[in-house]
């Protein structure tokens, strides 16, 4: 039997990005380990990693492409399948012009050879496209408002910090690395504060846990800062040389009490003038978490808490930084390259968070046909029961995925695709280090399954541009790394030791005050919006569903419910493979199990006007008092999606999420 160990890297949408060790035996995946070079993973994964090993070789694969007849799927052959949605494309864009196809897709595969989806879609003329973000849209242009781009420190960096404050990031539980950092940072003497309405596994570390009321963390921000100016902390220099807007913030500031920000926030005063100390004692690293951004006021909260690290003299020093996303790795590819988006002569958007919207109400020309790739989204995209019955209405559906996902389901065609160890690529993630990792092919594709590259390059045989599609992986991985050939780094330079930090990015950005802002300054109030035609400004604003903006509304439905990430998967992709998570669970307050009369493990449901979703109570111990919380991901046949309750509301900015922005009731079945 031939046993081989080889590198390879983790696809996942995940902060991470890890290296592995896999060992193949006669052919097939055996085992996946952390890679001990790597200089983030050191030799550690998580069990979402590991199990990619069940999900290469689960006996329910994919494994030919599938037509829907009458109801029932059957199998047909390549031959057949691409030449009818080939056909129907043409046919389609004959009639109603190339927009009346919809590409739907999130970023479930960090390859580089991802995009040429839209390279395929952009030959074809140019199809209906998703803009925004479920995931981080809101913060990543608060970011882009506040310093001109969303940017990092380097995981090492935490070790040169005084104070940590993980701000509504679920660190132990979706970023596990950081959380073995933080575990180094305290043992040489840095504190750990969290700010979250759950006492998250990260909190059991952390010096101090702040509980607060969800979607008011701008208003902690406001306090602090004010408690920071009364206590003279700020840093003088950097907000006169540095910045400009800040007498709009202490406008603000002065526009609300302290009495008032205790009440939004339901954090003591007390707390807040110890925060107010941790920031004027530096250098903090402030982590912000996606999470809290998923409201409909969500980006002024980013904007806020960059405002508070920048005013208390945190940016652009070592241990510092507003860390949210890093776009460093990512907007160093040449990803124009590979998707050629001057081939496509029409152009029409949907948000993301409202694409089932607009397949309803889409008229010149309406959508005949969607593709889904890399997603999910009759679990994934909010309001699920509006989803459905927009993908319901369309003619022909295409879903290309591993397995028969909720939203394969409703297709029509279901083609079969690869993992990640079956095809060569290069990953990362733009979210927290700079590396960029190599994926050689290990495995051969079960049964007929073909890579997404595949798929794309024989439709377009099909359509007449064949020729864009006409080189290898390897040319094409190349194409999407020119940007950095004359950065001294190569393909096979990548390749050959399994991963690479990028020379482009920066381990403490921002280290000269030169900002990426319109003034190049540090833009308290934004420039960059008021161009938009937008108040630049900070604001005071609320979520959307709240008993502060719809008393009605908080009175019917008087909890806040959090959808936050599963532990044991990464969104959907791991519920079918872990017999224990084919249940929701419905995490309540002791507040709230005591006010309804619920016990652990009874059966419960909450509802509000867009939905209803059943499971078994577990009672938080430590939590803000109105929350509940459903992990996300869960599927149709274990339970359904929590997203039959959240709202597609589109956020303040950035065209991101406001899932979390949702109230419900609950009563015991
Ligand atoms: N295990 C696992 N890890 C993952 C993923 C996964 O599916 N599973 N997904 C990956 C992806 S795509 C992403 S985007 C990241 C997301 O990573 P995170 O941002 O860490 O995860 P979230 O689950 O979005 O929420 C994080 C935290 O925000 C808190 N929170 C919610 N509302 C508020 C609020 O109003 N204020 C404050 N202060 N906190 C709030 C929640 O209680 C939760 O602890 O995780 C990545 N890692
Ligand atoms: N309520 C609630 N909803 C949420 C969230 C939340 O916190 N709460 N989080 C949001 C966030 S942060 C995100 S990022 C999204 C994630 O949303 P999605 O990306 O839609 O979620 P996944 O479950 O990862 O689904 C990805 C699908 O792509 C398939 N896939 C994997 N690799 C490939 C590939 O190479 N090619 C193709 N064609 N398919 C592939 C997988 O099998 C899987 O079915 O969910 C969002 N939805
Ligand atoms: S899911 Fe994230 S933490 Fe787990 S192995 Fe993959 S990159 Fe690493
Ligand atoms: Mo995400």
């Amino acid at each position: 039997m031939a046993l081989e160990i080889k590198k390879s890297a983790c696809p996942l949408n995940c902060w991470d990005s890890c290296g592995f060790t896999v060992t193949i035996n006669d052919g097939k995946i055996s085992k996946i380990e952390g890679d001990k070079d790597h200089p983030i993973t050191k030799g550690k994964i998580c069990g979402r990693g590991r199990l990619l090993e069940e999900r290469t070789n689960n006996a329910n694969r994919l494994t030919q492409p599938l037509k829907k007849i009458d109801g029932q799927f059957h199998p047909i052959s390549w031959q057949q399948a691409l030449d009818e949605i080939a056909g129907k494309m043409k046919s389609v864009k004959e009639e109603f012009g190339s927009t009346s196809v919809l590409h739907s897709h999130d970023y479930a595969n960090g390859g580089l050879l991802i995009n040429l989806d839209s390279r395929f879609f952009n030959c074809f003329g140019g199809v209906t496209e998703l803009t925004g973000s479920i995931c981080w849209g809101a913060g990543i242009e608060a970011q882009m408002w506040d310093f001109g781009d969303s940017y990092s420190h380097s995981p090492e960096d935490v070790l040169n910090s005084n104070h940590i404050v993980i701000w509504g990031r679920n660190v132990a539980r979706t970023n596990m690395h950081l959380y073995e950092k933080l575990q180094e940072a305290k043992r040489n003497g840095a504190t750990i504060s969290v700010i979250d309405p759950i006492h998250n596994a990260t909190a059991k570390i952390a010096n101090r846990y702040v509980s607060i009321k969800p979607g008011m963390d701008a208003f902690l921000a406001f306090g602090i800062m004010k408690e920071i100016l009364r206590l003279k902390l700020e840093d003088i220099s950097f907000i006169q040389n540095h910045s400009i807007g800040f007498d709009d913030v202490i406008e603000l500031l002065s526009s609300i009490s302290m009495e008032q920000i205790v009440a939004y926030t339901e954090v003591e005063e007390e707390i807040i003038t110890e925060l107010a100390h941790v920031y004027g004692n530096g250098p903090v690293m402030t982590y912000m978490g996606l999470g809290m951004q998923r409201y409909k006021n969500g980006g002024n909260t980013i904007r806020s808490i960059d405002a508070l690290v920048a005013m208390s003299g945190n940016v652009g020093i070592p241990g510092g930084g507003a860390n949210y996303g890093n776009l460093q790795v990512g907007q160093s590819f040449n990803v124009g390259n590979l998707t050629l988006s001057d081939k496509k002569t029409a152009t029409r958007s949907f948000t993301m968070m409202k694409q089932a919207e607009g397949i309803l109400t889409a008229e010149e020309p309406p959508i005949k046909m969607i593709f889904v790739t890399c997603g999910n989204p009759l679990t994934q995209v909010p309001d699920t029961n509006k989803v459905k019955q927009a993908f319901e209405r369309v003619d022909t559906i295409v879903v290309i995925d591993q397995y028969m996902t909720d939203t394969a389901v409703v297709a029509d065609y279901v083609l079969p695709t690869t993992t990640s160890f079956e095809v060569e690529d290069v990953y990362y993630s733009s979210m927290y280090h700079g590396y960029v990792n190599y994926g050689p092919k290990l495995v051969e594709a079960p049964g007929e399954v073909k890579s997404d590259f595949e798929i794309w390059s024989e439709l377009a045989n099909r359509l007449g541009f064949g020729d864009e599609f006409s080189y290898t992986r390897e040319q094409f991985i190349k194409m999407g790394l020119t940007s950095l050939i004359g950065n001294n780094v190569t393909f096979d330079q990548i390749k050959q030791k399994g991963h690479m930090k990028l020379p482009e990015v920066k381990d403490v950005p921002w280290a000269s005050y030169q900002f990426k802002t319109p003034s190049g300054k540090y833009e308290f109030t934004s420039q960059k919006a008021e161009k938009k035609g937008q108040n630049g400004k900070l604001t005071l604003s609320l979520p959307r569903e709240s008993m502060h903006t719809n008393r009605p509304l908080g009175e019917e439905y008087p909890y806040t419910l959090l959808s936050i990430h599963p532990l044991r998967s990464n969104h959907s992709q791991h519920y079918h493979i872990i017999p224990g998570l084919q249940q929701n669970k419905i995490e309540v307050s002791t507040d709230i199990a005591l006010e309804k009369g619920l016990q652990e493990n009874d059966t419960a449901k909450i509802f509000n006007d867009r939905g209803e979703l059943t499971g078994v109570v577990k009672i938080l111990k430590t939590s803000h008092s109105k929350v509940i919380n459903v992990d996300e991901g869960n599927w149709k046949a274990f339970g359904g999606s929590v997203n039959v309750l959240t709202s597609d509301e589109v956020s303040d900015n950035g065209l991101g999420s406001t899932l979390y922005d949702c109230l419900v009731n609950i009563e015991k079945c």
